[in-house]
């Protein structure tokens, strides 16, 4: 949190309490926080027109609700969230696809922050194909780069801003995300969509064996994180600092995640 954003919670903390014009204060979203625009959210904003795998067609719907509220006497307002841990900006642990790593405990609270934050590359994949082994070696990662956002045709279609799940987005191949984890140092590998293919049925036989097989490459060493549904709109490709936080929840083989990338 920074100077603004305290003042901005004491403002609405002396409005409320003390009856003010709490109705003209709102809140201008911003992209960028902090001196210049320094810092860059790569998260999305979850929403209830966003879209959800678990869910679809539909989106993601309420996922806040009050249970607690000044207005009916409370000394203030609380809410609850529901939602399945792999909705909008979130990570994937390797007990998604691994029961047994699920009982190992190999799960979002013991993912490594060290691989989660430290020097990206973000990338932009050629908007002609899904994530191949050819996609892959022309893309000429050096070696040493540990941790890479994958930019693909997903943010020029602007998937996650559809309410409807969109099964044709880009993604890795079963090659492509081999070549990764035999020829690369990559540790990090950040989607921009979900690759999750929780809700199988609604994709095709095909699609789904691909899909699930690239996963299995990715997630088998426990060596990989994925991090999913980023929001690269506008980011110049390059290098930058990544910092992602799961929320460190017991048990979970997925969390939402708050990702920024500082320049
Ligand atoms: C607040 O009180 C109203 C009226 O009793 C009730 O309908 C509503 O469900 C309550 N809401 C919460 C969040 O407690
Ligand atoms: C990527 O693969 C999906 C199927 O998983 C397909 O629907 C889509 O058209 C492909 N995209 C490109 C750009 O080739
Ligand atoms: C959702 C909700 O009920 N929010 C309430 C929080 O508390 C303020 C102050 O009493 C109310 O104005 C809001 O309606």
């Amino acid at each position: 949190m920074n100077s603004n954003h305290h003042l901005l919670f004491l403002l609405i903390l002396s409005t409320t309490a003390y009856g003010g014009e709490s109705c003209n204060l709102i809140h201008q979203s911003v992209e960028t926080f902090g001196e210049g625009g320094r810092i860059i959210d790569i998260t999305h904003r979850i929403t209830p027109n966003m879209p959800d795998f678990i869910r679809m067609p539909d989106s993601l719907g309420q996922f806040i609700w009050f249970v607690k509220t000044m207005r009916n006497g409370s000394i203030a307002n609380f809410s609850k969230m529901k939602f399945h841990t792999h909705t909008g900006t979130h990570v994937d642990a390797p007990s998604h696809f691994f029961d047994h790593y699920l009982e190992a405990g190999f799960n979002v609270d013991t993912l490594d922050l060290d691989v989660l934050n430290g020097p990206a590359l973000l990338v932009d994949v050629p908007r002609d194909s899904n994530i191949t082994a050819d996609v892959m070696k022309s893309l000429h990662i050096p070696k040493g780069v540990r941790r890479v956002l994958f930019r693909t045709l997903n943010t020029d279609r602007g998937l996650m801003f559809n309410k409807e799940f969109d099964t044709s987005y880009v993604g890795f191949m079963n090659d492509g995300a081999k070549w990764l984890v035999d020829n690369t140092d990559i540790k990090l590998v950040v989607y921009l969509y979900h690759i999750n293919v929780v809700g199988v049925d609604y994709l095709s036989a095909a699609a789904y064996d691909h899909l699930a097989s690239s996963h299995l490459v990715f997630l088998a060493s426990r060596e990989i994180i994925l991090v999913e549904a980023l929001k690269l709109d506008g980011v110049p490709a390059g290098t930058y600092n990544v910092h992602c936080l799961p929320l460190r929840m017991l048990g979970a083989e997925g969390s939402p995640i708050r990702c920024i990338l500082i320049k």
